[in-house]
């Protein structure tokens, strides 16, 4: 009886059950969950913090920062570097990669956006935090270089999300399977809820962000206009539609009871090719899905196949119930046949 087994226990049965799980992935992994208590009791003060709303600055996006956004930062890179786990790390928050003590370098290399959907934070929507574990090339032994991070999606040994929403949630796959940690605050600890996670085949929810329909391209406004004919048009069903603008909340819907979240390709910059982030967004959040059962593409191809150019590099993403996902490949193909 696994349900009920706190995180890292949960991890130490895995391993002695045969998955091949290093210890220090296990420990990393570990650290990773106690900076996001630390992150959730920061973000569940609220007001009472006093740091809400705008820190006055942008991030290499272009993006402008929440104070949350670089205090949540911080707590994950300060606790991580000196960990003796990880080799550097990627933020979202930071331009280049960061780097880690010698003496405290491990094997992996991190990933992280810390508080994803943080425009939500101010109305109190949920937000969350997301990471990605890849192996570093050159192990402990130096400073990685930008291209050891450029790695693809395939390359990922684990990778999780956590939402801080009416309960705290850890989200975690490390290729075999998702399971889901519930926060105990009684007794600070994830505790094992779900485990084996299973997207529905089938959804007739979607979830996009309407107010860009303009900026798509043709085979994406046709899917959209499609789901709203329902049972009238070619895809034969009335389909219902949400919209968090909080990524974490829109894939955990999905992974508890299906749907499509799409954030696609639009041309409001062309030098972007989507919102999205591939390394830290993308990414992790394909994995989880594909492991669920679920199917993460750009429209064209799968996320995780993508060559990784850059730390911030964007990415359409189209995730979610697999024939779902699937559909909306078709109509990018059929359009591609045409043009
Ligand atoms: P962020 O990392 O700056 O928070 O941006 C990512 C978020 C996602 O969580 C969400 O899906 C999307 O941006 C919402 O975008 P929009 O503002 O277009 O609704
Ligand atoms: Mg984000």
């Amino acid at each position: 009886m696994t349900t009920g087994m706190k995180l890292k226990q949960f991890l130490l049965h895995e391993k002695r059950a045969g998955v091949d799980l290093p210890y220090d992935l296990i420990e990393l992994i570990h650290e990773v969950s106690i900076t996001c208590k630390e992150i959730a009791a920061t973000v569940s003060r609220g007001e009472l913090s006093g740091v809400l709303g705008v820190a006055g600055s942008e991030n290499v996006q272009g993006e402008t920062q929440k104070e949350l956004d670089i205090i949540t930062n911080d707590i994950m890179a300060d606790h991580l570097s000196v960990s003796g786990l990880v080799a550097g790390m990627g933020s979202e928050e930071i331009d280049d990669p960061i780097d880690v003590p010698s003496k405290e370098r491990g094997e992996y290399l991190l990933m992280f956006d810390p508080l994803d959907g943080s425009s939500n934070i101010d109305v109190n929507i949920s937000v969350g935090t997301i990471f990605s574990v890849l192996k570093a090339p050159l192990g402990c032994k130096e400073t990685p270089k930008l291209d050891d991070y450029l790695q693809k999606g395939i390359e990922q040994k684990a990778a999780g999300f956590v939402v801080y929403g009416p309960s705290t949630v850890f989200v975690l796959t490390t290729g075999q399977g998702v399971h889901m940690f519930t926060l105990d605050s009684t007794i600070g600890e994830f505790v094992l809820t779900t485990e084996g996670v299973s997207i529905p085949e089938e959804t007739t929810e979607y979830a996009i962000n309407m107010a860009n329909r303009r900026f798509w391209e043709e085979p994406m406004k046709q899917y959209i206009e499609d789901c709203q004919l329902g049972e009238d048009g070619p895809l034969g069903k009335r389909y219902n539609m949400r919209w968090v603008a909080s990524m974490v909340a829109e894939v955990y819907r999905i992974l508890i009871r299906g749907g499509i979240f799409m954030y696609p390709y639009d041309n409001r910059d062309p030098s972007k090719a989507g919102k999205l982030r591939l390394m830290y967004e993308a990414n992790p959040m394909g994995f989880i899905i594909e492991q669920a059962g679920g199917m993460a593409s750009t429209g064209h191809g799968r996320i995780m196949e993508v060559d990784s150019t850059g730390l911030h590099q964007r990415v359409p993403v189209v995730l979610g119930s697999a024939a779902e996902v699937r559909k909306v490949e078709e109509y990018h193909s059929k359009a591609e046949k045409v043009a």
